[in-house]
């Protein structure tokens, strides 16, 4: 059973901040084994990568099969159903739009001293893209991944993805195609971050790594954390649903249950201000969960981490998702701008009754790739400035040198940094002796 908490018990507060204390995610303890793969990449590069696929994947590869082919890449594409492909498509062309949009500006001015400062923005040269195997290598995430990379002129895009007994997804090859992705090789787990890091063969070291992965994948991400950028080690899913008793208690039902879907460890939490719709959609969910496909998973998801929560008002209810900062927000109620107005901490949110997040996971244009287990609190969903840099600009005249130099100089001193001070004092030296020569 899910937790069922009313704002009206005594209680309440205890049992919302268990609920918010709940640890999801068994930690598995393969940080060691991920470092001895890391370790052995790093120092045999594609003999190591070769051996480890073999065993991992049961796929006796060579340097040269490393890479898919263009020729193989052109075959799988073209097993893709028309409609797949359109779909895949649309999407493509959305996400792109919208990533298109977060370019940021460069900027220069110059202030009242006579310093022209600013800043300037460049790309990273390569980026390296994990996708996961089995269950979870999703083409939308491919997109979600890719796209904001391409947007942001990253010059050189790398996927890693294991292909075990040689399956491919031919749909996750296609996503690499309509991203621009320039590369794909049939690696997966820590050996495949190990050669994005370092290099192995074929495979040229990324400056940044994304993309999801399963513990071991989670666990060699964190590791080269430092030599290479990482976006971020992503949880299982979560959503959060604040609906008014207006709402359709069925769609409501099956938008808890897109997330719950996902995972064991995902969590599905509802919010209303009304008891009656309450207890409806809490129905609801079980009557679907009697004949979902992924009943086994969602209703273990449910079970150990969904919540069903009549708050005191709406405001109360926004109160409380800001607490959870969660990775989705479903905003179902009569004015959903005006609640949203008080929202602080979610990765996205969705507003509205026809907004479902599952058009956020695939078409709506925002990437679906957003941080989890309460990090919305302090952190955003991935997006072309985790491909960038800012490089910041100064430039003094004499007069700029002249006005803020002596500051500089006082303070070198009182940090004890002489050449510090003597590098600003030689020139405005300098400037005096022109000074008094005039
Ligand atoms: N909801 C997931 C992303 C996803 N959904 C991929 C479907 N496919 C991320 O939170
Ligand atoms: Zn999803």
């Amino acid at each position: 059973m899910p937790v069922f908490l009313s704002a009206q018990e005594p209680d309440f507060e205890d049992r919302f901040a268990a609920l918010l204390a709940a640890k999801r995610e068994a930690d598995a303890d393969v940080d060691e084994a991920a470092a001895r793969i890391l370790a052995d990449v790093r120092a045999r590069g594609v003999d190591a990568l070769i051996e480890l696929t073999e065993r991992f994947d049961r796929l006796r590869l060579t340097p040269e099969t490393l890479a898919f082919s263009e020729e193989e890449i052109d075959r799988a594409v073209a097993r893709v159903p028309p409609e797949e492909r359109a779909a895949l498509e649309l999407a493509a062309e959305r996400i792109a739009a919208y990533h298109r949009r977060q370019l940021p500006r460069d900027e220069s001015w110059t202030d009242r001293a006579g310093a022209t400062l600013g800043w300037r923005w460049t790309p990273v040269d390569s980026a390296g893209l994990y996708v996961p195997g089995g269950l979870a290598s999703y083409p939308s995430s491919v997109l979600m991944n890719a796209i904001p990379a391409r947007v942001a002129g990253v010059r050189r895009l790398t996927m890693c993805a294991p292909t075990p007994d040689g399956q491919v997804n031919p749909l996750v090859l296609l996503a690499a195609r309509l991203a621009g992705v320039d590369e794909v090789f049939r690696v997966g787990g820590a050996q495949a971050i190990g050669a994005l890091t370092w290099g192995a063969g074929p495979i040229r070291p990324a400056d940044k790594i994304v993309g999801p992965g399963n513990a071991w994948v989670a666990a060699a991400k964190r590791r080269v954390f430092g030599t290479v950028g990482i976006d971020m080690i992503a949880g299982p899913s979560e959503i959060l649903i604040i609906a008014d008793g207006a709402q359709n208690p069925d769609w409501i039902a099956l938008d808890l249950l897109s997330q719950a879907e996902h995972d064991e460890s995902a969590q599905a939490i509802l919010i209303t201000d009304d008891p009656a719709f309450a207890r409806a959609a809490a129905a609801a969910v079980e009557a679907r969960l009697a004949t979902l496909e992924r009943r086994e998973i969602a209703r273990a998801s449910w079970r150990d981490f969904g919540a069903v929560i009549v708050a005191r008002d709406l405001d109360h209810a926004a109160e409380l998702s800001d607490r959870v900062a969660p990775e989705h927000l479903e905003l179902c109620v009569a004015d959903p701008d005006a609640l949203a107005a008080k929202v602080r901490h979610a990765g996205a949110i969705f507003l509205g009754a026809w907004t479902p997040e599952a058009i956020g996971d695939y078409v709506g244009g925002p990437n679906h790739v957003l941080p989890t287990a309460r990090s919305a609190r302090f952190s955003s969903g991935l997006s072309v400035l985790d491909f960038m840099k800012r490089t910041t600009i100064a430039r003094m005249s004499p007069g700029a040198l002249a006005a803020i130099g002596p500051a500089a100089r006082t303070l070198a001193q009182s940090e004890s940094l002489e050449a510090h001070s003597l590098s600003v004092a030689a020139r405005l030296e300098a400037l005096n002796r022109g000074a008094e020569g005039e």
